[in-house]
């Protein structure tokens, strides 16, 4: 037999059908995998010399579930339910072969199946949750069939993927096969394939929860706690409950209503868009075909500050050895001592075993000699912001370091192609802007320099990959994509004090929105004589934020800031002191203080940042709407469920973000606050922020 269409093939060994699915790159089930199916299938049911099926993929993936971009669309059958239905029913014996990813959909398909076996390095799960939906092919039905309702639970509310070990033990697959796919998997199933068995049909495995009325909540609900997509959690939990306490075809059309409604829910198209702009991201624009990033064995960072220390330890992490550059023993001790006090804190919560952080510990030497840095194929900068001490380091950098080792900075907003033009090669050069706690944090800015060369920019984003990070490509202007936005942000929250808010309002607008801090609690966390300092250097003010430094208030370190922070340091407590000193400025200025309201609030913090952002996509300075958005999601602890800033601009309307923009222009004699005029167009328009570049909407 021969191809049954482009997605799938249909093979005999003897007796026994295989059907292959190979619709690159991760098997997703679109229409044509789809129909496909159904026709292979209805061959081997029709073919008599077929006693057996197998359903197999490709090493990569049996199938990474429903095609994302489908959703959305009209429906076009067979739907995947009709697929599996038809599987289900076949009255011969289907066995899954699972090698790679089973995932969503393709963890739904082979559940349809009446035998599953796996390869050892498979991994199976259920992450509908992760895109603020349910399993909507039978899975909060089949899984807790065969594996319980409690098990079932877990892997539906969490979304996390199962090794198949793990699957193994409970019972989500009958057998781990060495061999080679498909053959193990046929012989296997000569052997113990002996009749269809219907998942539908079992109840077994339900009657715990059939006699125990209070397990379901009893399991749900610490899981539904720490959930994220609060609405597709609850809805998991309560098609799962229907599973014990209905009948198959009631739990999955139960199910099904759900799933049509979360598709459609605000929070699932976030975490859809995300999904598609990391992925994005990870495509550097304007690099010609052909390009390969160099090889990385070794790097070495100048400075053991707290960023230097943070960067060192990504490249320990990831188990490349690094060299620590300082310019005193004092200065090396403390920040490796810093280091060392990290590790010791993994160790403690058991997020690492003690040998796993000496070995990690042993991968970074401390040096007082930039000749140090001579085999490194990677230096990165991690100095104070000044400008003439990076161009005196970027001098000794171009002496030590071989040649074509990339150069890289840190900085969080200085002119790159300056530091780059005092170096005799600076293709070699761009900006690796970490942020803080470096070892921690997700996001890396790489920037792009004037004169920056595909190679070199192809390997800082490797080697952003490499140790862990999300790299996004953005080009040079002051404070880049995230702090330049951040700005924003900050003089509205200072105005908003001014006018009337308090601290703790302010923040409050943040948090409700799903932030885990507000800007004035993540500035004392920071320490606000960072910014102090910026302004200094810049010959600027921001009254409040200033006085409160003058006032010693330097924020969590200094035990008081923004606000007041009680015995274990880290709580903070509205202070009677800061009321005092805000309200004082406000009169100094004699401005007539008003009640605000949060809404108000959110969106004169949001509004401005999100003008921004259109600025600096205009200029180019990031290629997608969808790239910013992955800067504020792994940078500044943006919502995943909320997209991003561009993203949630267009679920509120960019005709409405551009009215309320142009009032607070208005009220304040504010221009800045106008409307920039890339977002004017949009509104004007009625297009998105993803028709610009190449970003999805
Ligand atoms: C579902 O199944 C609903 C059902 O319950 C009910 C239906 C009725 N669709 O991540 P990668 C693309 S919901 C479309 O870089 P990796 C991806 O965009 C679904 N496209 O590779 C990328 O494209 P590009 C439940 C998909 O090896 C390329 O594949 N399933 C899909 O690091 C490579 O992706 C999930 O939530 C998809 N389902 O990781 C699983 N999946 O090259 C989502 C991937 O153009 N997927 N693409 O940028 C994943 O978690 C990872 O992609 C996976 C592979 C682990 C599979």
């Amino acid at each position: 037999m021969g191809n049954i269409n482009a997605c799938v093939d249909l093979q005999r060994d003897g007796d026994v059908a295989v059907i292959v699915m190979d619709n690159p790159p991760v098997n997703a089930l679109g229409f044509a995998l789809r129909d496909g199916l159904m026709q292979a299938f209805a061959r081997a049911r029709d073919d008599a010399g077929v006693r057996l099926v197998v359903l197999t993929g490709t090493e990569r993936a049996f199938s990474g579930g429903a095609d994302i971009t489908e959703f959305g669309k009209p429906p076009r059958e067979p739907n995947l339910r009709q697929v599996i239905t038809a599987i289900e029913d076949l009255p011969k014996p289907v066995v899954a072969a699972i090698q790679g990813v089973a995932l969503g959909g393709g963890l739904e398909l082979a559940l349809g199946c009446h035998y599953r076996v796996a390869a050892p390095k498979a991994r199976l799960g259920l992450p509908e949750i992760k895109l603020g939906l349910l399993p909507g092919a039978g899975g909060t039905q089949r899984l807790p069939r065969l594996i319980g309702i409690e098990k079932a639970l877990e892997i539906i509310v969490t979304g996390d993927p199962v090794p198949a070990p793990a699957a193994l033990a409970l019972g989500m697959v009958e057998a781990m096969l060495d061999g080679p796919f498909p053959a193990a998997a046929v012989a296997w199933a000569r052997q113990n394939a002996t009749a269809p068995r219907r998942l539908r049909e079992r109840t077994d495995k339900l009657e715990p929860a059939r006699a125990d009325a209070g397990l379901i909540d009893r399991v749900a609900a610490p899981l539904l706690k720490r959930a994220r997509a609060q609405q597709a959690a609850r809805a998991c939990a309560e098609a799962v409950r229907a599973a014990a306490e209905k009948s198959f075809d009631e739990g999955a059309a139960l199910e099904r209503q759900f799933f049509m409604e979360l598709v459609k829910s605000d929070e699932s198209k976030a975490l859809r868009h995300v999904f598609f702009s990391e992925r994005e991201a990870q495509k550097v624009p304007n690099l010609p075909a052909g390009v390969e990033p160099r090889k990385v064995l070794r790097a070495a960072v100048i400075g053991a500050g707290t960023m230097g220390g943070g960067i060192s330890m990504c490249f320990a992490n990831a188990g490349i050895p690094v060299t620590v550059i300082e310019t005193s023993q004092e200065a090396l001790d403390r920040g490796l001592g810093r280091v060392e006090g990290n590790y010791n804190t993994s160790v403690k919560r058991g997020s690492i075993t003690a040998d796993e952080a000496a070995r990690r510990r042993a991968l970074l030497e401390g040096k007082l000699d930039f000749a140090a840095i001579a085999d490194a194929d990677i230096v990165i900068e991690a100095v104070f912001e000044e400008m003439e001490l990076k161009k005196q380091i970027f001098r000794e950098l171009d002496r030590h370091a071989k040649p074509g080792a990339v150069i890289a900075s840190n900085t969080s907003y200085l002119d790159i192609n300056e530091m780059a033009a005092v170096t005799s090669r600076p293709g070699d050069v761009l900006g690796m802007h970490f942020f803080s706690p470096a070892n921690v944090m997700r996001l890396l800015e790489v920037v792009r320099g004037a004169k920056t060369s595909p190679e070199a920019l192809a390997t800082a984003v490797a080697v952003g990959r490499a140790i862990g990070k999300v790299p996004v490509v953005v080009g040079v202007c002051d404070g880049f994509v995230g702090n330049r936005m951040l700005a924003r942000r900050g003089a509205q929250g200072e105005r908003l004090l001014l006018e009337g808010a308090l601290p703790q309002e302010v923040d409050r607008a943040l948090t409700d929105f799903g932030f885990r801090m507000g800007p004035f609690a993540m500035g004392d966390l920071a320490g606000l004589d960072i910014g102090w300092r910026l302004r200094q250097a810049r010959g600027t003010r921001a009254i409040v934020a200033d006085a409160l430094v003058e006032a010693g208030r330097l924020g969590q370190k200094t035990g008081k800031g923004y606000y007041a922070y009680g015995a274990d340091g880290r709580t903070p407590t509205p202070d009677p002191e800061v009321e005092k000193l805000i309200t004082d400025a406000s009169a100094s200025l004699q401005i007539q203080r008003r009640a605000i309201s949060q809404q108000e609030i959110l969106e004169r913090l949001l509004f401005p940042m999100i003008n921004e952002g259109a600025r600096i996509l205009e200029e180019g300075i990031a290629a997608r709407a969808g790239d910013i958005d992955v800067i504020w999601l792994h940078g500044y602890n943006w919502p995943a469920y909320r997209g991003g800033p561009m993203f949630y601009a267009g679920l509120v309307g960019l005709p409405y973000v551009a009215s309320r923009l142009e009032a607070f222009a208005d009220a304040s004699g504010d221009a800045s606050l106008r409307p920039a005029p890339l977002l004017a167009r949009l509104a004007a328009s009625g297009e998105g922020f993803g028709s610009v570049g190449t970003a999805r909407g």
